[in-house]
C-alpha cells in the first residue's frame, strides 16, 4: 500500500489574524500548488486550523463554556465561519488539480469534556482508497457534558493519524518550527517540555496555540506516531520527506 501522510496546516498560514475571516488566497494557492507536485502515489490526508475564520467566533459565544438550549446560535455561527474558510481551501486544491473533498467534524465527531471521544472515520478510508483528499478543519462538534466544544485541528491530528494508520504526519506553520528562544529546536520529546521557552500566539486563539499543538503531538507521539514542524514554505520538502529545517516531535 502506499505512503499515507496527514498534512496540516494552521489557521494563521491561511488567514490573515488580525482581520475577521480575511482568507489568504495567495498562500492558498502557494499551499494547494505545492502538494500538486508532491503527491502521485501517495493517500493524503489535510487538516485545517481556523485561523480568523471561527476563532473570533468561538470566542465570542463563549464556546469555552460549551452550549445550553435556547444559546445554540454560536454554535451554528462559528461551524459556518470555518466552513466558509474550508470551501476556499477545497476550491483552491482542486483549481490546482488535487482532488479534494470538505469533511466536517460536526458531522461526524462527538466529543466529551472537550475531547474527540469519536469519529467517523471508514468513509474516509474509502476516500483515501479511491485517491480523494479529505479536507478537514478544526470546528464546532457536539459535546455530551458541555453540549458544545471547539475541536482543534491539532486534537484532529492526533485522533486521525492514529485511526487512519498515518506513515507520516507534518504540520506547517508560519514559523520555521518550534522555537525556544529564537532558535529552532530541532527535536523533541516530552521530557524537554517543561524547560523550552514556548511563545503563545498574540492572536485570537481558543485551541492554545504552540503549546497546545505540542501538547497533541506529543500524545501522538506516545501512541508510537512521530510528527514533524515546520514553515509553510517547506512543505514541498517535507511531503519530498528531505530535511525542512524544523522540528521533529519524536515517537517511540
Ligand atoms: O485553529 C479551531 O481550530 P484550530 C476551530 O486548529 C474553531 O485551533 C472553530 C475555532
Amino acid at each position: 500500500m502506499s505512503e499515507r501522510i496527514l498534512l496540516k496546516f494552521g489557521g494563521s498560514v491561511i488567514t490573515d489574524k488580525k482581520t475577521d475571516c480575511a482568507i489568504n488566497y495567495e498562500q492558498l494557492s502557494f499551499v494547494a500548488s505545492s502538494i500538486t507536485r508532491a503527491i502521485t502515489g501517495k493517500g493524503l490526508v489535510i487538516i485545517h486550523g481556523a485561523g480568523s475564520c471561527g476563532h473570533p467566533e468561538a470566542k465570542l459565544y463563549r464556546l469555552d463554556n460549551g452550549a445550553v438550549a435556547g444559546q445554540t446560535e454560536g454554535v451554528y455561527i462559528t461551524h459556518r465561519a470555518v466552513s466558509r474558510l474550508n470551501g476556499a481551501v477545497v476550491e483552491a486544491f482542486r483549481e490546482k488539480g488535487v482532488p479534494a473533498v470538505g469533511v466536517h467534524p460536526l458531522h461526524a465527531a462527538v466529543a466529551d469534556n472537550g475531547r474527540l471521544i469519536a469519529f467517523e472515520y471508514r468513509h474516509l478510508e474509502k476516500m483515501l482508497l479511491l485517491g480523494m483528499v479529505p479536507v478537514i478543519h478544526g470546528d464546532v462538534v457536539m459535546d455530551l457534558s458541555r453540549g458544545a466544544c471547539i475541536v482543534s485541528g491539532d486534537q484532529l491530528v492526533r485522533y486521525l493519524a492514529v485511526a487512519l494508520k498515518i506513515d507520516r504526519v507534518g504540520l506547517a506553520t508560519d514559523v520555521p518550527g518550534v522555537l525556544d528562544g529564537g532558535r529552532v529546536v530541532p527535536e523533541i520529546s516530552q521530557k524537554m517540555v517543561p524547560y523550552l521557552q514556548i511563545g503563545n500566539s498574540m492572536h485570537t486563539d481558543v485551541t492554545g496555540g504552540m503549546r497546545g499543538k505540542i501538547d497533541e503531538l506529543l500524545g501522538l507521539a506516545d501512541a508510537g506516531i512521530g510528527s514533524d514542524i515546520f514553515h509553510v514554505l517547506r512543505i514541498g520538502d517535507f511531503l519530498a520527506g528531505v530535511d525542512h529545517g524544523g522540528t521533529k516531535v519524536k515517537g517511540r
